[in-house]
C-alpha cells in the first residue's frame, strides 16, 4: 500500500532531520506539519485509498503526526536547554574577583567653603541670594560701578581691572552690585535687610599664587536703623571664628573703598601664631574688605541715609580655602586635578 509506505518514509526522514544538530525546529515544523507541509501533502492522497483501508491509513497518519510533534517538542526543549547552559557558562560570575571601585563625587572644595559660610549666615538670620536674576555675573557698568559710588572716571576703578563686553556691559568685578539689586526689592516694613550673595567674579588680574582672573566672593549687607561699626565687627569676627577657630590670628586694618566709609580690610595669619613669635615674622593674607555703607550708595538706592545706616562686606572664599587647608597656590583650585580635589572630602571617606 503506497501511502502507508510514503507515510513511514516521511516519519523516518523526519526523525533523521529532527535529530540533525543544526535543525531549525520551527522551520521543520512548518515544513513537516504545516498546512502546505509534507504530511498534509501525503494525506491528500487519502481520497484515493479504498474505503476499507482508510481507517488503518488514517491511524498511521495520526501516528506519524504525533511522533513528529513529540520529537519536535523534545528537540526544541533540548535546544533551549543547551542555549541556556551555554549562556550560564559564559556569564559565570567569579565572586572571588576584586570588585570595581565606583568613585563618588563631592562638591568642589570652594563650594564646600561657600556652603559653610552660607550655613553660618543663615544661622544669623541672613537670606542667601544666589540666583542668576538677582545676582548676575554679566552686569551693567551702572550696577557694578556707578551705583557703588564709582562714577565713570573715578580713579578707584583702577583697583578692579575689568573685562568689558561693551562699554556699558561687563563681567562683574565684585559681588557688590547685588547690594543695589537687593535693596531695590527690599520691603523695610518687614524689617532690616540682611543678605549674603555668593558668586563668581572676574578681573583682569595676572594670575599668581594668591590672585586668579576668576574667583569667588561672598557679599554681605545689613541695612536698618542704628546699624553700627560694632555690628560689622561682631559679624566679621563671628564668621572668622567659625572658619578658623583660634588657630589663625586675625587683624582688622583701615582701608579704602569708594562705597564704604569708614572702610576696613581683614587679614588672617598664614600660620598659627605663638606668643613667643616676633610680630614681624607673622605672614598675613588679606581675605575680605568691608565698611559702613557710604550715604551716596544708600541715596542712589532710594534709601534715606538719615534714617537708615548699613554695613557691607566682600569675602574671598578662595583665600579662605587656601588658609583653611594650607593650599599655597590659588591656581590649584582651578586645575581640576582630581588627585588634588579628592582630598577635600567633607564626609571624610
Ligand atoms: C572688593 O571687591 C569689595 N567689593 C569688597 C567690599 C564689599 C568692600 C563691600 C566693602 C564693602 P577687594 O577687591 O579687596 O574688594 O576684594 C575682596 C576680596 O576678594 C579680597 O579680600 C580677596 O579675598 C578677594 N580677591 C580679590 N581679588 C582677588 C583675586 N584676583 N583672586 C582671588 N581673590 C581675590
Amino acid at each position: 500500500m503506497g501511502l502507508i509506505e510514503d507515510l513511514t518514509a516521511l516519519k523516518n526522514s523526519a526523525v533523521e532531520r529532527i535529530n540533525d544538530n543544526n535543525a531549525d525546529i520551527e522551520q521543520l515544523r512548518i515544513k513537516l506539519l504545516g498546512k502546505k507541509g509534507e504530511l498534509t501533502g501525503l494525506l491528500k492522497g487519502m481520497k484515493d485509498v479504498a474505503a476499507e483501508n482508510r481507517k488503518m491509513v488514517g491511524e498511521v497518519g495520526n501516528d506519524v503526526r504525533q511522533t513528529i510533534t513529540e520529537l519536535l517538542k523534545q528537540k526544541k526543549r533540548a535546544q533551549e536547554e543547551y542555549e541556556l547552559n551555554k549562556q550560564l557558562q559564559a556569564e559565570k560570575i567569579d565572586v572571588t574577583l576584586p570588585g570595581s571601585v565606583h568613585h563618588v563625587g563631592q562638591p568642589h572644595v570652594l563650594q564646600q567653603i561657600i556652603d559653610e559660610i552660607e550655613q553660618h549666615f543663615l544661622g544669623l538670620g541672613f537670606e542667601v541670594i544666589d540666583d542668576i536674576v538677582d545676582s548676575p555675573e554679566v552686569e551693567t557698568d551702572e550696577y557694578n560701578f556707578e551705583r557703588e559710588n564709582l562714577p565713570k572716571d573715578h580713579p578707584a576703578r583702577d583697583m578692579q581691572d575689568t573685562f568689558y563686553i561693551t562699554p556699558e556691559i561687563l563681567l562683574r568685578t565684585q559681588t557688590s552690585p547685588v547690594q543695589s539689586r537687593s535693596l531695590e526689592k527690599h520691603d523695610f516694613s518687614k524689617g532690616p535687610l540682611k543678605m549674603i550673595a555668593p558668586g563668581k567674579v572676574y578681573r583682569r588680574d595676572t594670575d599668581d599664587a594668591t590672585h586668579s582672573h576668576q574667583f569667588h566672593q561672598v557679599e554681605g549687607m545689613v541695612v536698618g536703623e542704628n546699624i553700627t561699626m560694632a555690628d560689622l565687627k561682631g559679624t566679621l569676627l563671628s564668621i572668622m571664628q567659625e572658619l578658623f577657630g583660634e588657630k589663625h590670628q586675625i587683624r582688622m586694618r583701615p582701608s579704602y573703598f569708594p562705597f564704604t566709609e569708614p572702610s576696613v580690610e581683614v587679614d588672617v595669619s598664614w600660620n598659627e601664631v605663638t606668643p613667643d613669635m616676633n610680630p614681624e615674622d607673622i605672614e598675613w593674607i588679606e581675605v575680605l574688605g568691608a565698611g559702613m555703607t557710604h550715604p551716596n550708595v544708600l541715596r542712589m538706592d532710594g534709601i534715606d541715609p538719615d534714617k537708615y545706616s548699613a554695613f557691607a562686606f566682600g569675602l574671598g572664599p578662595d583665600r579662605f580655602a587656601m588658609l583653611k587647608y594650607g593650599v599655597d597656590d590659588i591656581r590649584q583650585f582651578y586645575l581640576n586635578d582630581v588627585r588634588f580635589l579628592s582630598q577635600f572630602n567633607r564626609k571624610g571617606n
